[in-house]
């Protein structure tokens, strides 16, 4: 892909919006940027734009953007609804993603970890194994840095591992990993994807153009893998924690049992595995097989398992008040984390659930809530909608703000009982992310 004197239009100058102009600056493209926020709200952006070799043309918020351009990289949250890119696709320019584009120039082999749930942990877990097995290793995506900046620089990781959304998927087309995982698929970002089904077409989709010589790995358990393998080149290998697999990890009795491609048999004790739920025992055994494939061996597996305890509010213990227990799962966003959340529990619940929502599927969690939740407490923009379709299920009360939330499962909770913070929800109509509105928790909890 040659963009020198191409003209390219970046849509949103978040942090892909930047380092996507930063990247194509440095190739010689033409580069016009815009953003749907006024140019007075750019900030730390704007400044970044302007020490750029080339600086970018900065572009009024609309169709005028595409005068002239060969290419459009839209940033990961825009959607694909949006008039520009309608307008785009009407006039026939070309659209990719910045993981499209990234991945033309990139020279390091790839692992890519998509799924609803769990992408993050096991991004970190397998950036944290191949470490402990000696290997220099670039961890980004999703997860914070854009792999676009990896791209620009040196390329000197032995293994690029990234965590990839649907957002990014959107806009692929000979996007290729060497490695990629699909962990789960339950119902999320619907308002952006239209559907469930177009959903899950984009998550498949990181398998599409892989060949005979890559790996797909996924998760047995999940109703859809038996079709999606008949459809994929690469080679496949599966995890389950309910059944065993030919090739691939299962689960039997205290241990981890992987089966190689020769069918030759390796244990994994149980016991290594630090970070609670079931969830997360399918986790690891994603990582571990990740780990296989990039030629780690088993004891620098098992020392980089031991060495984990879990990332920053997903199911993290805060702290412990008058024998109440509260959890920060702020960073579970749609309706399946909430239900792995509250698998991790055998005490009684107070849950706390709200936020933006995104069109979330909350009657599936009826069941889960009639059994372990005993007071439900609603916060936010999403509140009335939720309370619609579950409140009742269980106690419920309703409360506008998370603050006021936390105060009030303070008031109901008793001795015995976990406090847990899971809002199913995005957190943006009242925070700037997950991890502000995790923070903004723990305060809560600590100044009990
Ligand atoms: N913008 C527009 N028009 C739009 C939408 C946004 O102009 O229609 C502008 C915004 O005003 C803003 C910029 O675009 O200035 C933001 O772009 P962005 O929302 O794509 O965010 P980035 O800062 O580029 O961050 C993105 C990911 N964000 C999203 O997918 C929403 C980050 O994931 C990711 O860490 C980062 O790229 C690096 O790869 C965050 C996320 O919430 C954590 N991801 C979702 C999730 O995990 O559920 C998918």
């Amino acid at each position: 892909m040659n963009l020198r004197n191409k003209k390219v239009a970046v849509i949103g100058i978040g942090k892909t919006g930047v380092a996507t102009a930063r990247f194509l600056t440095g190739l010689g493209a033409a580069v016009a940027v815009t953003d749907e926020k006024p140019i007075t709200a750019w900030g730390e952006a704007l400044s970044e734009l302007k020490k750029l070799r080339s600086e970018p043309a900065i572009v009024s918020y609309g169709p005028e953007i595409l005068a002239g351009v060969d290419l459009v990289v839209p940033s990961p949250g825009v959607y694909p609804s949006n008039p520009i890119l309608l307008e785009a696709i009407r006039r026939e320019i070309p659209i990719v993603s910045e993981l499209e584009l990234a991945s033309r120039f990139l020279k390091t082999p790839l692992v890519a970890i998509t799924g609803t749930n769990g992408k993050t942990t096991v991004t970190t877990l397998i950036g944290e194994i191949l470490r402990a097995a000696g290997k220099r290793v670039f961890v980004g995506g999703n997860i914070g840095d854009p792999l676009i900046g990896y791209v620009d620089g040196p390329q000197e990781a032995a293994w690029a591992v990234i965590e990839v959304s649907t957002f990014q998927l959107q806009w692929i087309r000979d996007f290729h990993p060497a490695i990629a995982l699909l962990l789960n698929i339950t119902s999320d970002h619907i308002d952006y994807h239209g559907s469930f089904a177009a959903y899950r077409q984009i998550k498949e989709s990181i398998f599409s153009r892989q060949s005979g010589s890559d790996l797909a790995i996924l998760n047995a358990d999940e109703a859809s893998t038996g079709s999606l393998i008949g459809r994929l080149r690469a080679r496949v290998e599966c995890f389950s924690s309910s059944t065993t697999v030919a090739r691939g990890m299962f689960l039997e009795g205290e241990k981890l049992v992987r089966v190689s491609p020769d069918g030759d048999r390796e244990g994994y004790p149980l016991a290594m595995i630090r970070i609670p739920g079931r969830h997360n025992i399918e986790n690891v055994m994603a990582a571990i097989l990740t780990a296989r494939a990039c030629g780690c061996a088993p004891r620098d597996i098992i020392r980089g398992v031991e060495g984990f305890r879990g990332i920053s509010h997903r199911i993290e213990f805060v702290e412990e008040k008058n024998g109440v227990r509260f959890y920060d799962d702020s960073k579970g966003t749609n309706v399946g984390a909430v239900m792995r959340a509250l698998e991790c529990f055998s005490q009684p619940v107070v849950l706390l659930l709200g936020g933006r929502d995104k069109e979330g599927d909350f009657e599936t969690l009826s069941p889960l809530i009639r059994d372990r939740v005993r007071e439900l407490i609603l916060f936010g923009e999403a509140r009335e909608t939720i309370n619609r379709l579950i409140g009742g299920v269980v106690h419920t009360q309703s409360t506008t703000t998370m603050k006021e939330a936390v105060a009030m499962a303070r008031n109901l909770a008793s001795h015995g009982d976990v406090v847990l913070l899971s809002p199913g929800c995005a957190s943006f109509d009242e925070f700037a992310d997950y991890k502000a509105r995790g923070r903004a928790f723990q305060e809560l909890v600590r100044t009990l």
